[in-house]
């Protein structure tokens, strides 16, 4: 991908600049419109600048990092994004998994992602997919890759056996949401993810829909903790590539 030239922008100021991404990569997650925003529209030199304000501004917080972070995320998401256009759905959910499993470690969040988005029908003609692709099965792969009460799910969502009744049952759907709540709380440092790996692959869609709403009762109020936006981001997340699906 060729690097675009950016001019230096008019009205500059390192301080504004320094504030406004101090603010966008505040809380939980970050507002990577207003990041990307600023990063892709200063010059190099206006960027060196702004690094450097923003090291005397807040002292130990790695602007770099922060940035590095960001756009690795963003490009693989446009990446991902033109892949999805130009690929068949199920071959590209498989691929997707695969990448997902073959890297590094377990690449959990889009194993979960993609097992817990498609219905039981869709999940088995991906795995049909992923086993033309690779030769082996992605029930047994997903074994190699994961562990513990995750695997138990996702090996059991990976051969369609998902809760697709419509039953649902209002006092799980309270402590699960006391769970996520818990979970949130308890890790300063985000939500614990095994929690919300677990409801996401073990409830059936209306039961879901029944856990957030207890979860939004408990927490009251929008924006008492970042925990409830990170959830409603990973629904948001979920939705997206359910429509994506549904357009093809
Ligand atoms: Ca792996």
């Amino acid at each position: 991908m060729g690097r675009p030239t950016v001019v230096p922008y008019e009205g500059f100021n390192d301080e504004d600049d320094a504030k406004a991404l101090k603010a966008a990569f505040k809380g939980f997650g970050s507002d990577e419109d207003a990041i990307i925003d600023i990063i892709t529209r200063r010059s190099n030199e206006q960027r060196r600048q702004i690094a450097t304000r923003f090291k005397t501004m807040y002292g130990k917080i790695k602007l770099r990092t922060l940035i590095k972070r960001t756009k690795k995320r963003t490009e693989r998401n446009f990446e991902d994004l033109i892949i999805a256009l130009m690929t068949e759905p199920t071959e590209f959910q498989a691929k997707q998994l695969h990448k997902a499993i073959s890297g590094l470690g377990t690449d959990e969040k889009t194993i979960v992602e993609i097992l817990a988005v498609h219905n039981n029908e869709d999940v088995i003609k991906i795995a049909d997919e992923y086993e033309g692709l690779y030769q082996t099965s992605l029930e047994a792969d997903i074994k190699g890759d994961t562990s513990g009460t995750l695997k138990r799910l996702l090996v059991s969502l990976s051969t369609g056996h998902r809760d697709e009744s419509d039953v649902v049952n209002k006092d799980a759907a309270f402590q699960d949401a006391q769970d996520l709540l818990q979970a949130g709380e308890l890790l300063f440092t985000g939500t614990d993810e095994s929690v919300f790996n677990q409801v996401m692959c073990q409830r059936n869609r209306p039961q879901l829909r029944l856990v957030f709403e207890e979860y939004e009762k408990l927490v009251g109020h929008p924006n008492r903790n970042g925990d409830r936006k990170r959830i409603l981001r990973n629904n948001k997340r979920s939705a997206f590539a359910t429509n994506r699906m549904r357009k093809r």
